[in-house]
């Protein structure tokens, strides 16, 4: 499971549990679209495969990832939904800003899951560069927006 080649995408069906009338919402981040778009899709997708009725599903764009933390904010503040997954996508670059936007948001969304009553699922992926970012939205390593789905679905079950 910690294993650096863990397939993202990897769950066994048998033991998640049905998403059967829950609201989600998938708060994403235009930055690296190829990449957050892809990871936005894998989780839709996947919360279908598991019983999610596709109008249960709402997706908001916010333009970095920087502002999935008030995104997601909002979206739990709303109290309309049973999870938000925050989806994003940081590669690093030649300055220091890539651990500022890292640190920034894992505090923020962090913050988050002990302010509200909804579960808010980190699908921030932080690589060094566009390569490692693609194995991990539908490439070798899988897709973490799966991972992010199956998550979502056990938070929703056990605490919904
Ligand atoms: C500014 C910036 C940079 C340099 N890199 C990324 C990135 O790799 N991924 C991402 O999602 N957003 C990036 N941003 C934008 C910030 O998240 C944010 O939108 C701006 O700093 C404005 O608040």
């Amino acid at each position: 499971m910690a294993s650096e080649l863990h397939n993202l995408s990897d769950y066994d069906p048998q033991k998640v549990p049905s998403g059967a009338g829950r609201k989600v919402a998938v708060v994403y981040a235009e930055w690296n679209s190829d990449i957050t778009y892809a990871l936005r899709d894998g989780a839709i997708n996947t919360l279908v495969a598991n019983g999610v009725a596709k109008g249960d599903i709402e997706t908001f764009s916010v333009p970095g990832s920087f502002e999935l933390i008030y995104g997601a904010s909002r979206l739990v503040k709303s109290n309309k939904y049973d999870a938000v997954i925050a989806i994003g996508c940081v590669i690093r670059g030649d300055t220091p800003h890539f651990d500022y936007i890292c640190e920034g948001v894992t505090a923020g969304l962090s913050q988050l899951n002990i302010s509200g009553d909804t579960p808010v699922i980190f699908g921030l992926i932080t690589t060094n560069n566009l390569e490692q970012a693609q194995e991990r939205s539908g490439g070798r390593l899988g897709n973490k927006g799966d991972e992010c789905a199956v998550t979502a679905l056990h938070m929703m079950a056990q605490f919904g």
